[in-house]
């Protein structure tokens, strides 16, 4: 049997099939069948509605590193419904890794994210799913959403899976993904959401890892104008995880699908969202940048947000762009490599569509190359649109650092982050392991005090919590990443930390070298990693994508591109070794996966460790035989 819903916007899809059952909600937690009621008492004074809201930027955010608890009290107290109201705001102490928010209060994120917006507007949009097909997108209202949600639960629940079980989910973009995760978050069992699309063997590890009970799938995927048998998948990955119990199985597609025993059917600040906007965030949900900014976040504001189940190049390199006018997005949330890849094309893409609801772009995932920023800027944008460019992590829960919020006006310069959010004060570190004070210094990225976004443990493995995030500097939250902080006193992220490179005495931002690759037209994509030198102690080692026109005169372009950087950075920064190679190995959230890369200009590319992240993975062998062939 295969399990759906009878919501009636998607049974024309041929998504959801089964036949109704009663829509009951299901507990919420402990003693989840009491009323749910607002908190009133706590915290102090002053609603964020009437007393806060109106403050200027500059002063909220003064507030909110001074008087935590003040600001994150009402800001919870006023935006969120609670169970049981919290009676303390917090209880952290980051040397120990211990991080505690809103202490003895309890709610449930999906009663947030659906239940308070069917009571005021059920018949809003909250998703609007952008499937593969351009033109033939669906329309799912809260009402709709709760619906399926409730039904998912109680399935979910009628099979014995329970508060703090572990589900994965290993589905497409779609409402049916979405309603997964929030039955999961309804019955207070815990998530863990797969890229559709990995292997089974990544799949399995996962699974493993977490020790999941259950799995929800579909029983085939489409993305690209492909058919992927994500059930097969899940078949094979099963067989290596004995804490499997079920396996829940929704249809994508009309194939049937063979069924087993175990199968069982079934305002954001920073991006300046207003009442009504469509929120058009292009990630997947398999990376965190989906869980924040499609489901939770949007979700949460009771906004109209977009699934986007496709590819930025299917059917053609408009597809972003004709998305935007069909569905009149407002703000256009992607990533820097789906950028670099369409800034190949014709501006005709982007211009023959019209983009006069977008009002806010934004970035996110790996450091904005300048020329990417300038072309989703003054092409997409037309000029007239704030880009923010946002850093933050998984372990971070939402965006750290981004050009908003600001003081009305204030500008946005190209290709940073710039300005701390709410909460967030950020300290740049030595390599003594002292914090930097100043201007034009550039540092460790760490952050002092919590705020309630932070990751409180890694699932399994606290004392790896600790080691990784708050042992190398003892009080502060270490983020790996690298980071400038400008005369003015702005941010901008320099790359993994790891990434830094030290030639002849000079330590250098392997992103910075790539920013100025990248400049050259005949370059869409570069990667830079550093390798040992017996005199300079490392050296760049460049990895270069030229443009199809280009590639049979890789020497007069090699030559232009020394020259780049010895003008944009210096001499020492150029390049010692040059690969051309046709694409790069990047993660399914775009990221491009160096450590690969540091292995094959090692030599040493018989171990490349876990690489079960990589979009495709036939891209390793192809850049090691290009390697090989360049001797
Ligand atoms: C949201 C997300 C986190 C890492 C992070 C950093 C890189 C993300 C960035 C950025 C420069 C930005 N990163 N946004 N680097 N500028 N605007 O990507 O989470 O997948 O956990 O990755 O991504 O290196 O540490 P996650």
């Amino acid at each position: 049997t295969v399990i759906g819903t009878n919501m009636a916007a998607l049974s024309r899809t041929g998504f959801f099939r089964i036949p109704p059952t009663r829509c009951r909600i299901p507990d919420i937690g402990r003693s989840g069948s009491g009323p749910v009621r607002r908190v009133s008492s706590v915290p102090p004074p002053g609603t964020w509605n009437s007393e806060l809201s109106r403050l200027p930027h500059r002063d909220l955010y003064r507030l909110s590193v001074t008087d935590p608890d003040r600001f994150w009290g009402s800001a919870a107290a006023a935006r969120l419904r609670w169970i049981e109201p919290f009676q303390r705001v917090r209880d952290c102490e980051l040397r120990s890794g211990r991080i505690g928010w809103f202490l003895g209060g309890r709610l449930n994120v999906s009663v947030n994210c659906l239940d308070v917006h069917v009571e005021k507007h059920p018949d809003r949009v909250a998703l609007i799913w952008e499937r593969d097909e351009p033109g033939t997108e669906v329309k799912v209202t809260y009402r709709e959403l709760l619906e399926t949600t409730c039904r998912l639960a109680n399935t979910l629940k009628s099979h014995g899976v329970q508060r703090g079980d572990r589900v994965a989910i290993y589905m497409p973009v779609s409402p049916m993904a979405v309603a997964a995760m929030l039955a999961c978050a309804r019955i207070g069992a815990v998530h863990t959401v797969v890229f559709a699309g990995f292997s089974a063997e990544a799949l399995a590890g996962r699974i493993q890892d977490a020790g999941c009970k259950a799995v929800i799938t579909c029983n085939q995927g489409v993305r690209g104008g492909r058919t992927i048998e994500l059930k097969t998948t899940v078949d094979t990955a099963v067989k290596t995880c004995p804490t499997i119990q079920h396996v829940f199985v929704s249809q994508r597609t009309d194939r049937l699908t063979a069924m087993g025993q175990m199968d069982i059917p079934l305002e954001e600040y920073v991006f300046d969202y207003q009442d009504g906007d469509v929120f058009g965030c292009v990630a997947d949900v398999g990376w965190i940048t989906g869980h924040s900014y499609v489901v939770y976040g949007p979700l949460c504001n009771g906004a109209t947000t977009v699934l986007f189940e496709s590819t930025p190049v299917y059917p053609n390199p408009g597809r972003y762009w004709e998305t935007v006018e069909r569905l009149k997005i407002n703000q256009f949330y992607g990533a820097p490599t789906a950028l670099r890849l369409l800034l190949k094309y014709d501006d005709g893409w982007v211009k023959k569509y019209d983009r006069s609801s977008l009002r806010t772009l934004g970035s996110v995932g790996e450091p904005i190359n300048h020329e990417a920023w300038h072309w989703f800027h003054s092409v997409v944008g037309d000029g007239r649109c704030p880009l923010v460019d946002t850093w933050w992590q998984t372990e971070t829960g939402g965006v750290c650092i981004a050009p908003h919020p600001a003081e009305d006006g204030a500008s946005i310069l190209p290709a940073m982050a710039m300005r701390p959010f709410f909460g967030i004060q950020p300290v740049l570190m030595g390599e003594q392991g002292e914090p930097l004070s100043g201007s034009s210094v550039s540092g460790a990225l760490c952050i002092r005090d919590p705020w309630p976004g932070l990751a409180r443990s890694i699932f399994g493995d606290h004392q790896r919590f600790v080691d990784t995030y708050f042992r190398p500097y003892p009080g502060f939250y270490f983020s790996g990443d690298g980071a400038f902080r400008s005369e003015d006193g702005f941010y901008q992220i320099t790359g993994r930390m790891d990434d830094v490179i030290n030639v002849s005495g000079h330590r250098l931002g392997t992103a910075e070298i790539e920013d100025a690759l990248d400049e050259h037209p005949a370059v869409p994509e570069a990667a830079v990693v550093g390798i040992h030198h017996e005199i300079k102690g490392e050296v760049p080692f460049a990895f270069v994508v030229l443009k199809e026109d280009s590639v049979d005169r890789p020497s007069v372009v090699l030559q232009q591109l020394k020259d780049l950087v010895s003008t944009k950075i210096a001499k020492y920064a150029i390049p010692e070794h040059f690969l051309v190679v046709k694409r790069l190995p990047k993660t399914r959230s775009g990221k491009i996966m160096r450590r690969i890369l540091r292995k094959v200009a090692m030599e040493t590319s018989s171990d490349l460790g876990d690489v079960s992240t990589l979009d495709d993975p036939s891209v390793v062998m192809e850049i090691i035989e290009a390697h090989e062939k360049r001797g």
